[in-house]
């Protein structure tokens, strides 16, 4: 539950944004902000871990992992697959999301239920409210795989926070300003900790450095990540 400050009413024309709370929440143990509109919560999930990457299994096994091609022609080192109502891909023809897996021709597997909760819980926990995803990516990384700096910008609605979950080996996560020439700060996500972040942070160029050798006993030398949006 949010504490309300005594006399501070909020408009209900912000119904995401509950952006006035974000200074009280970072100030509770194990949240870190790292701009404007983005905080990891530490540890946030590390109990529930091994449920979510069931969950991941599931889902991989009637949307497998599969590496995907850059619109400039490059194969994308990390293994993504989908579930929700649109699922992100990229080919030759560009970036965008659909309704089917462009592999099987069917629609992408169901959003879990775990996912949903765990995406409502976490924007909750950092200030943002009422978040319900209709889309996640799931990122599967193996030593050396990356992602470069990019922008999350082909939602339609740029009010909803997107909330990133790591499992497995450590990863260093990049985040940045609006722009991509601004030097990002750089951030270890450990299994179990979440990133959130929306308002004035949803736009930010963000990237993952290759991922080390390393051994965790759920994933192996593994890292997933998921990222809940609101996509449609
Ligand atoms: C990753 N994450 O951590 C890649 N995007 O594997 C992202 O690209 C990302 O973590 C938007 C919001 C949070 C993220
Ligand atoms: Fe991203």
């Amino acid at each position: 539950m949010v504490p309300m400050k005594p006399g501070v009413r909020r408009r209900a024309s912000r119904p995401l944004a509950a952006y006035d709370l974000f200074a009280d929440l970072a100030a509770t143990p194990g949240r870190e902000v790292i701009a404007d509109g983005a905080m990891i919560l530490r540890g946030f999930l590390r109990d529930e871990g091994e449920a979510i990457l069931r969950a991941i299994d599931s889902v991989a096994a009637r949307a497998p992992f599969r590496r995907m091609v850059t619109p400039g022609g490059f194969t994308m080192s990390a293994a993504m697959t989908n579930c929700g109502r649109a699922g992100w891909i990229t080919d030759r023809r560009g970036y965008r999301y659909t309704d089917v897996d462009p592999e099987s021709g069917r629609p992408w597997p169901e959003l879990p239920a775990l996912f949903v909760d765990v995406a409502r819980r976490a924007s909750a926990a950092a200030g943002f409210r009422g978040f319900v995803p209709d889309a996640c990516l799931i990122n599967c990384y193996e030593p050396g795989a990356r992602l470069s700096l990019h922008q999350d910008r082909n939602e339609r609605d740029f009010t909803a926070p997107i909330v990133s979950v790591s499992l497995g080996v450590p990863a260093i996560f990049l985040f940045g300003g609006a722009e991509r020439s601004e030097r990002p700060g750089r951030w270890r996500l450990e299994h179990g900790d979440v990133v959130v972040w929306g308002g004035p942070a949803r736009l930010a160029f963000h990237g993952v450095v290759a991922l080390a050798e390393g051994k965790h006993p759920l994933t192996g030398s593994r890292r997933f990540n998921l990222t809940l949006r609101k996509a449609l």
